[in-house]
C-alpha cells in the first residue's frame, strides 16, 4: 500500500515536471532575412524583439545567409528544421527557389510565413508587405520626378538581386504607372545585389555609361546609399540625384551633402514586430492566416489578410532635409 502510493505520488510529481517543462517551453520564431549585416533587417529585428517580449516565452532566432542567395537561405532554412523552430518568417531573395526547403519546413509542423519580398503562394501560408505595391511604385516614380527640373528627364533603376520579390514587383509597378509621368524616361535597370560594394560599382557604372541619366531611383536601403555615395564621390551632387528607399539612419549623410533630396520607407521596426505578432499567433493556433482572417498583431491592431492572402501595412513616408534628423535617431 504505502510503496503504491509513494509511486502514485512519484508518478504524479513527474508528470507534473514534464507538464511545467512542456508549458517552459519557449516559442521559436525563425526571422530569415535576406543577408545579414543589412540595416534594414536590423531594424526589422528591433521589432520582433520587441513583439517576443511583449509575448513573452518567445525566442527570435534573426538568422541569413552572408549574401543575398536562394542557395544560402535554403541553407538556413535546412538548418531551422533541424533545430525544430515553431515559426519561419523569410524575406526571400527568389520567390520560387526557397519553396521546396519552405514546404519541407511545413510538413515538420512549422509556420511558414513571408515578409517583406515574398514567397510563392505554396511555400507558405500568408505575405506580410510593408505598404501596397502600387503606392510604392508610384512613390518612386513621384520621388523621381521630383528631383528634375520641370520633372522631365532620363532616369535609371538601380535595384537589388535580379530575383528579388519585392524589388522586381515595384519595378514593374513603376513601368505600369510610367505612363502617368509622361516626363520621366527610363533608360536601363542594374543591379547591385543588395551589397554596398557591387551597388556602389553598379552606380559608378551608370555614371560613365549613362551620361544622360539625371536620376537613379534605388528602391533598396542598401542600393541607395550606395549609390548617393557614388554621386559624391564622382563630383557630380547637383548634376546626378539619387532617390527610393532609404533609412533616415543611414541617408542623412546623402541629405546633408545634397546627393539626395528626399527619399522613402516605411516603418521597418513595425514591419518586424508585426511579422513576429503573426508567427505567434499561427504557432499558437488562435489565427490561421487563410485569405479573408484577421490577426492579432499587439500595439499595430489587427491585421487583416485579402483574398490573395497577402496583407500590406502602412503608406511609405517621406524624408527629408526638414524631418531626416529626428528620424535617423529611430531607424
Ligand atoms: C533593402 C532590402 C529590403 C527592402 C528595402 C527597401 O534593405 O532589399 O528587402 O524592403 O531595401
Amino acid at each position: 500500500m504505502k510503496l503504491t502510493r509513494r509511486l502514485t505520488i512519484g508518478a504524479a510529481l513527474a508528470l507534473a515536471m514534464m507538464g511545467g517543462a512542456a508549458q517552459a517551453a519557449e516559442m521559436k520564431i525563425a526571422l530569415v532575412v535576406k543577408s545579414l549585416g543589412n540595416g534594414f533587417f536590423e531594424a526589422a529585428n528591433k521589432g520582433a524583439e520587441e513583439a517576443a517580449k511583449e509575448l513573452g516565452n518567445v525566442k527570435i532566432i534573426y538568422t541569413g545567409p552572408t549574401s543575398t542567395t536562394a542557395e544560402g537561405q535554403i541553407e538556413v532554412i535546412n538548418s531551422l528544421i533541424a533545430q525544430g523552430v515553431d515559426a519561419i518568417a523569410i524575406s526571400a531573395n527568389d520567390p520560387d527557389a526557397v519553396v521546396p526547403a519552405l514546404k519541407k519546413a511545413k510538413q515538420r509542423g512549422i509556420k511558414v510565413i513571408s515578409w517583406d519580398s515574398g514567397v510563392a503562394p505554396e511555400g507558405r501560408i500568408l505575405q506580410l508587405n510593408p505598404s501596397s505595391n502600387e503606392l510604392i511604385g508610384k512613390m518612386c516614380l513621384t520621388l523621381a520626378k521630383d528631383h528634375l527640373p520641370d520633372g522631365k528627364g532620363d532616369f535609371a533603376i538601380l535595384s537589388a538581386t535580379t530575383t528579388s520579390t519585392n524589388q522586381n514587383i515595384w519595378i514593374g509597378e513603376m513601368k505600369k504607372q510610367l505612363k502617368e509621368f509622361p516626363g520621366l524616361n527610363l533608360v536601363t535597370t542594374v543591379y547591385g545585389d543588395d551589397l554596398s560594394d557591387k551597388s556602389y560599382r553598379e552606380a559608378q557604372g551608370l555614371l560613365k555609361s549613362h551620361p544622360e541619366v539625371k536620376v537613379i531611383v534605388a528602391p533598396t536601403t542598401v542600393g541607395v546609399l550606395a549609390a548617393s555615395q557614388a554621386v559624391k564621390d564622382a563630383g557630380k551632387i547637383g548634376q546626378v540625384y539619387v532617390t527610393g528607399l532609404g533609412l533616415p539612419s543611414e541617408m542623412a549623410g546623402a541629405i546633408k551633402s545634397g546627393a539626395t533630396k528626399e527619399f522613402a520607407i516605411w516603418n521597418p521596426i513595425d514591419l518586424g514586430y508585426s511579422a513576429a505578432q503573426i508567427a505567434y499567433h499561427l504557432v499558437k493556433g488562435d489565427a490561421d492566416g487563410k485569405p479573408g482572417s484577421e490577426i492579432p498583431a499587439g500595439r499595430m491592431g489587427k491585421i487583416k489578410i485579402g483574398e490573395n492572402g497577402e496583407a500590406a501595412m502602412a503608406d511609405p513616408f517621406v524624408y527629408n532635409a526638414s524631418n531626416i534628423d529626428q528620424f535617423s535617431k529611430v531607424f
